[in-house]
């Protein structure tokens, strides 16, 4: 097999009004630098980090929006694709922080059902100028049921732990699919194998040659599922 230079692609998506800091958020994340300067977000913008979760690479495809109004219909569309995002405001501004609720029914409205979201409340550095405490961000994101964290890009606090959490959460959920996967080809092939066994006796090439193709296909279709399959796989062809 080929080496691969990820095991799973991410695509995570950042959303939130102009001038929350979505794009210093990235910029620390992907090449651990701060630009304090306000250059507003035309349209939409990626970047790409690879990380590691347990010894699995993981490559995050991070796209970033444009807060402002008048792109609202380009970056709306991106949505659909993302399996993560995270949703900022800006600790300092309270009119940010009010509209996360809309954007979150932005969210219900257009992305995918089990999309993993995040809550950023981003600029605690700020602390002289803070406007929504911790504890309302904290209330706002368990009303909701989705993790929150407080960062800063400017002094590099808790931006890879945001990026981190989220990975971990999508990698969770992707896991424990595939493993329903695993489970329910590991039964066809079990039933193929039985019905294989029950007309053995009679010995017809054809219910053998049946199995055997039925293995490898659903093999060829899943080899990525899990080693489960590949060991049925192996049997199915040596009993055959
Ligand atoms: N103090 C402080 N300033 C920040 C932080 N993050 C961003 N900023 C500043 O906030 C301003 C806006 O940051 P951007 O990242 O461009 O904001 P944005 O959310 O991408 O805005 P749009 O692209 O218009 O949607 C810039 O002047 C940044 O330097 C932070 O963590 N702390
Ligand atoms: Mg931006």
């Amino acid at each position: 097999m080929g080496t691969k230079a990820y095991d799973y692609l991410f695509k995570l998506l950042l959303i939130g009004e102009s001038g929350v800091g979505k794009t210093c958020v990235l910029f620390r994340f992907s090449d651990d630098a701060f630009n304090a300067s306000f250059i507003s977000t035309i349209g939409i913008d990626f970047k790409i980090r690879t990380i590691e979760l347990d010894d699995k690479k993981i490559k995050l495809q991070i796209w970033d929006t444009a807060g402002q109004e008048r792109f609202r219909t380009i970056t709306t569309a991106y949505y659909r694709g993302a399996m993560g995002i995270m949703i900022v405001y800006d600790i300092t501004n309270p009119k940010s922080f009010d509209n996360v609720k809309n954007w979150i029914k932005n969210i219900e409205e257009n992305a995918s059902e089990d999309v993993e979201l995040m809550l950023l409340g981003n600029k605690c550095d700020m602390e002289e100028s803070r406007a929504v405490s911790k504890e309302q961000g904290e209330k706002l994101a368990s009303d909701y049921g989705i993790p929150f964290l407080e960062t800063s890009a400017k002094a590099n606090i808790n931006v890879e732990e945001a990026f981190f959490q989220l990975a971990r959460n999508i990698k969770k959920k992707m896991d424990s699919k595939r493993r329903g996967e695993v489970l329910r080809l590991y039964r066809r092939i079990l039933q193929a194998a039985r019905t294989w066994s029950a007309t053995v006796a009679e010995d017809t090439l054809v219910e053998r040659k049946y199995i055997q193709d039925e293995a490898r296909r659903l093999f060829k279709r899943n080899k990525n599922v899990s080693e489960p399959c590949v060991c049925v796989y192996a049997l199915c062809v040596m009993c055959v």
